[in-house]
């Protein structure tokens, strides 16, 4: 099921899928379905972005439907849904954990999953289930070595520089309130909150290499 599930849902424009086990790391309302399907779009979380993702669950969905297994759609953007089950399950879950997990990426520096071919550039949505899925290989330690542009580009000093890894997943990567409060200013002055420099720097999954900051892009860097 694992590949046919992938294939239709690459067809359908997912970036990439990656299936994991989440034992021990879910809410007791939800550790029953403890197989994931993460699902990465390599697009800005827009508005389209999130139409996309929503479309890609709901064929996960129907096809584990189908199966006879039960699921349940995380969104890509629950925080703005107040007061539904899913809204209230962010202190037990994240779609960065499912995506680690299923070995899309590691956490970066910036505090994003970033994805060895992609970068920082994916958005990400997840569907648990109890079908038997076969999970991939988690990604367990960060990539980003000495690459410390985040940091130095972060427009509000948000990026704290420490390294994430499975085994210290919560370390502090941002200082949110540093974060929050340069992208509400932002949208008192623009209109609109949207800042990403720490995903347009980060030289992962770049196409061009970074003029004068790097020879060469970091997905030909081998570590
Ligand atoms: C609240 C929120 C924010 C807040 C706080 C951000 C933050 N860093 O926590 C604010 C408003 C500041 C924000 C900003 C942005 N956000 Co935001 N945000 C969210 C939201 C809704 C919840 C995140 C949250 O609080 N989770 C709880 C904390 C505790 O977990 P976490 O930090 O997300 O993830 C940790 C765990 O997953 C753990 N982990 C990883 N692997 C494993 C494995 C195991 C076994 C375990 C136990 C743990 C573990 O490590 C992670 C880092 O500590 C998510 C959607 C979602 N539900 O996931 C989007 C989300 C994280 N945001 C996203 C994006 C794109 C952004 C912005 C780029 C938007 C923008 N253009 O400005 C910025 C980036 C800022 C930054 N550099 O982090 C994307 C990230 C995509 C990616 N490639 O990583 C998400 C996933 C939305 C989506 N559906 O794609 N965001």
């Amino acid at each position: 099921m694992e590949a046919s599930l992938r294939e239709e849902l690459m067809r359908g424009g997912a970036t990439v899928v990656g299936f994991a086990i989440l034992r021990g790391s879910l809410g007791v309302e939800i550790a029953h379905l403890e197989t994931a399907v993460s699902i990465g779009v390599d697009r800005k979380l827009n508005e389209d972005t999130i139409s996309l993702l929503v479309a890609l669950q709901k064929k996960a969905a129907r096809r584990l439907k189908q199966g006879g297994y039960r699921y349940l759609a995380i969104p890509p953007d629950s925080d703005r849904i107040q007061e539904t089950f899913v809204s209230k399950l962010y202190p037990s879950f994240t779609h960065k954990m499912a995506a680690t997990s299923s070995g899309i990426g590691w956490i970066g520096k910036n505090g994003l999953l970033i994805s060895p071919h992609f970068g920082p550039r994916l958005s990400l949505a997840t569907v648990l289930t109890n079908a038997p899925l076969r999970p991939d290989e988690p990604i367990e330690f960060s990539r980003c070595g000495d690459c410390s542009l985040c940091i130095d580009f972060c427009p509000s000093g948000a990026v704290t520089g420490e390294s994430w890894s499975r085994y210290k997943p919560f370390v502090e990567l941002i200082r949110l309130e540093r974060c929050r409060s340069h992208k509400n200013n932002r949208k008192r002055l623009r209109g609109k909150p949207n800042c990403g420099l720490c995903i347009n720097i980060c030289p992962y999954g770049r196409k061009k290499a970074l003029k004068g900051l790097l020879k060469k892009p970091f997905e030909q860097v081998v570590y």
